[in-house]
């Protein structure tokens, strides 16, 4: 029956560490779904438009100091902030492109050294993504890519603690693409991830929570 099975969409997640390219293929990937004419948004992580986001914003830009505990728990709340406007989304048909998740929020506090369970518990409960893609590249490649920004985090030294924590956070599931490949060759792979997963879930495949 047609009328009662409207499908949903996708929760598309993207991780890697700073500059694998997340952000523009992203931002490729939103163009062709649209112009292929789904339902499609193009969401991000650390979210910088809410009171929340601000606090973060302000916290990446070296304007203020916090606790490691205090802002892993800000970066989990501006999550949870959007998680009812996430679900609506995906409920009535909207596929979310998503440039990081609770993936990032695990991988950059327990690269300061906190313990990974305490990391993942404030997630618990989130939607979980139907597909994670984790653009592969190593810190040194990452680092020669133009240098990195003014934002804390973005240090080879940090990075690599960083790739390491991805390392131990990654399962069979994710979509691993190696994102010193060509800017097309990475887009078409993500392509062909992201319709298929998005295949799935209009036959059917149900919302989860994480951790799965
Ligand atoms: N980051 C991002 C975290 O530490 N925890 C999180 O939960 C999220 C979503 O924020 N270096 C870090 C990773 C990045 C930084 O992200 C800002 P972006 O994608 O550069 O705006």
């Amino acid at each position: 029956n047609k009328e009662s099975s409207s499908s949903r969409g996708a929760l598309i997640v993207l991780e890697g560490l700073d500059r694998c390219g997340k952000t523009s293929q992203s931002g490729k990937l939103y163009k062709y779904l649209d112009e292929q004419g789904h339902s499609v948004e193009s969401w991000r992580f650390p979210d910088r438009n809410t009171g929340v986001g601000q606090m973060i914003s302000s916290y990446l830009a070296n304007k203020s100091q916090l606790d490691d505990h205090a802002i892993h728990l800000l970066f989990s709340a501006n999550r949870w902030e959007k998680r009812s406007l996430m679900e609506e989304k995906l409920k009535s048909g909207t596929t979310l492109i998503v440039d990081r998740y609770s993936y990032s929020g695990v991988a950059f506090s327990s690269a300061k050294g906190l313990d990974i369970e305490w990391c993942k518990a404030p997630e618990i409960g989130l939607l979980a993504p139907d597909l994670v893609v984790y653009l592969d590249i190593s810190p040194e490649k990452a680092a020669e890519r133009g240098g990195y920004g003014d934002e804390r985090y973005e240090q080879l030294e940090f990075q690599k603690k960083v790739a390491g924590s991805y390392l131990s956070l990654r399962d069979s599931s994710w979509k691993v693409i190696d994102a010193t490949l060509s800017i097309e060759d990475v887009e078409k792979k993500l392509r062909e991830a992201v319709l298929d997963c998005m295949m799935t879930c209009h036959k059917g495949k149900p919302l989860s929570q994480l951790w799965p």
